[in-house]
């Protein structure tokens, strides 16, 4: 009976191998009039390579490159495609470990980075996520910022990466673990990058 319901939805293809973003993204696009799905080649979602030692931009251009490569000659060719580059980026450590922060997460962990900081005060810090969305004739990207504070220890079982460990000043001082996902996107990165894209991809092309 809504009238969104009944509206066809732009469908984005996400490359991604991370479901985390795939259900946020499709949560704070569909109230946009986006659905998300993942990108899937041969039914796998598709192994992008990372350019090291690259800003997160750098890195988000280059996978919605690699995905769109994969898509070319296939009945994926037309699709709207989706890519994100994202990091955790920590003030006193001159913003480690931002684009290397999926290595850092599996290698010394949530424990590992709190560590680093147990005799900071400093602990200022943001999220950063760039989306790139390809619609054939043309690559549009956006930035979204979440500023916020490192935990003193490990909270919450809500979100991915990160989350338990990264309280947003925007927030009411629980860590992003312990937000409902809604309430997570509301103020995050993410949200704001995917709102920002949904905003370019809807102005006339040049
Ligand atoms: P794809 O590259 O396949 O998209 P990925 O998980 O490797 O998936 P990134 O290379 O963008 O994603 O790395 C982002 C890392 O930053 C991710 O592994 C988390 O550790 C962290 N991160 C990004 N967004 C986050 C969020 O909303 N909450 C917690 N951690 C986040």
């Amino acid at each position: 009976s809504d009238i969104t319901d009944r509206v066809d939805k732009m469908l984005l293809l996400f490359a991604t191998g991370n479901k985390h973003k795939v259900s946020e993204a499709s949560a704070i696009l569909s109230h946009l009039g986006y659905e998300v799905e993942p990108l899937l080649i041969r039914e796998k979602a598709p192994e992008l390579i990372e350019p090291q030692a690259e800003g997160i931009e750098e890195v988000a251009i280059s996978k919605i490159k690699q995905a769109r490569e994969l898509v070319m000659g296939t009945e994926l060719e037309d699709s709207v495609l989706l890519a994100e580059d994202s990091g955790l980026f920590i003030d006193s450590l001159g913003g480690f470990p931002g684009p290397y922060s999926s290595y850092v997460e599996s290698t010394l962990g949530l424990s590992g980075v709190l560590k680093l900081m147990s005799a900071e005060s400093e602990r200022g810090a943001e999220f950063r996520a760039v989306t790139a969305v390809c619609t054939g004739r043309r690559v549009i990207t956006a930035t979204g910022i979440c500023r916020g504070q490192i935990s003193g220890e490990i909270s919450g079982e809500m979100g991915f990466g990160y989350d338990p460990i990264f309280i947003p000043d925007d927030g009411d001082g629980r860590t992003c673990g312990e937000m409902h996902s809604s309430e997570k996107s509301s103020i995050s990165h993410r949200g704001r990058a995917l709102k920002a894209v949904s905003e370019l991809l809807n102005l006339p092309s040049k």
